[in-house]
């Protein structure tokens, strides 16, 4: 049955070919915005998917619309730690964590000045063992080994007139232009407090190595991800399509030195399964027909599908793996969202360029 219906998309692929060209138009640059940093930047008014979260007891992040009402977030800022041991010599040492509890309770996403409220469940990927483990240098914490710091929050309405924002499916690399956005502060005062938290902004930078142990990506720079931009985004390009590739999960004390941030195409499945098939991590959400988020639908697009199911090993059911690995799509072939590959994602493309 499968081989029949790929059959029949093969054929009208090529009846799709034959009559539609497509302009070969470079996408614009998504963002026009200045280079300003983080720190002591000016606002940021793109991207209105990336809002800030109120927290229990006044704790702040940022988060990110990934479907109508889940919103991508570190795992730090939905869950509290506790049972601290400390191991120091002269201040320099390490401190370690024995409990992580998940965060219920009254939880608002504020996105493009609307406030939307959460379910009360917010799964988080730490490990069921993990330990969050602290490093000291006289007396500062200098470093952390976080480790899939990745949280969601389930709203408990889907928010309206913004459009979620699309997950990388392949892991960045080193050297990869970045943007670091955020709400989170610009700096410390003089009294080393905090401030400026609250507004969106941007910085630019370069992926500088992977973590494989943390699925952690290090930016470097002066100015850098700082404290309450904890689950913005670090977005870059794959391909031509701009992408959340991983979440803001620490940095250095003063935001000035360097941040990690967790991964994500590690984690679509678990993102998938955990949002209930809200989140649709497979599929482009500026447009569902147009899978290799080039800006257009044309014959590609579902070549791509078709090229994907065809890949797969003798007895696959089309379920998109767990990891990544050789057997992931490096575009957005899900198409109608269900978590699955199948000719079905081909044919709607291919409808949709035989009506129009
Ligand atoms: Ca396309
Ligand atoms: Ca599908």
């Amino acid at each position: 049955m499968k081989r029949f219906i790929l059959a029949v998309a093969l054929g009208l692929m090529g009846c799709v070919s034959s009559t539609d060209e497509v302009d070969d138009v470079d996408t614009e640059d998504a963002v026009e915005e200045s280079e300003s940093a983080i720190s002591n930047a000016a606002t940021y008014t793109g991207d209105p998917a990336i809002g800030r979260l109120l927290l229990p007891n006044n704790k702040k992040c940022t988060g990110i619309l990934i479907g109508r009402r889940t919103v991508l977030t570190a795992a730090r800022c939905i869950t509290t730690i506790s049972g601290w041991t400390l191991q120091t010599t002269n201040g320099n040492g390490t401190k370690t964590s024995s409990t992580v509890t998940t965060v219920f309770g009254a939880t608002t996403f504020v996105v493009n000045g609307t406030n939307y409220g959460s379910a009360t469940s917010s799964p988080y990927k730490y490990p069921s063992t993990y330990q969050w483990q602290d490093t000291l240098q006289n007396n500062v914490v200098v470093a952390t080994n976080l480790r899939d710091d990745v949280g969601l929050v389930m709203l408990s309405s889907d928010v309206i007139g913004v459009t979620p924002m699309d997950l990388a499916l392949v892991l960045p690399t080193v050297n990869q232009a970045v943007e670091l956005i955020g709400l989170g502060a610009t700096g410390k005062d003089a009294q080393g407090i905090y401030v400026g938290q609250g507004i969106k902004r941007r910085t630019t930078g370069t992926v500088a190595s992977l973590n494989s142990t943390h699925r952690s990506a290090r930016v470097n720079g002066s100015s850098n991800f700082c404290d309450e931009d904890w689950g913005g985004g670090l977005i870059g390009q794959q391909g031509s399509h701009r992408s959340v590739f991983a979440v803001a999960s620490d940095g250095d004390a003063a935001c000035s030195s360097y941040s990690n941030s967790s991964y994500l195409s590690y984690h679509l499945k678990w993102i998938q399964a955990q949002s209930a098939g809200n989140s649709r991590p497979w599929q482009n959400h500026a447009n569902q027909l147009d899978t290799d988020g080039d800006g257009f639908v044309a014959p590609i697009d579902a070549l791509l599908v078709i090229n994907f199911l065809n890949s797969l090993p003798m007895g696959s059911n089309g379920e998109l793996a767990t990891i990544p690995d050789a057997s992931l799509p490096t575009a957005w072939v899900d198409v109608d969202g269900d978590g699955y590959v199948a000719a079905i994602d081909a044919l709607l493309i291919i409808n949709h360029l035989n009506g129009g």
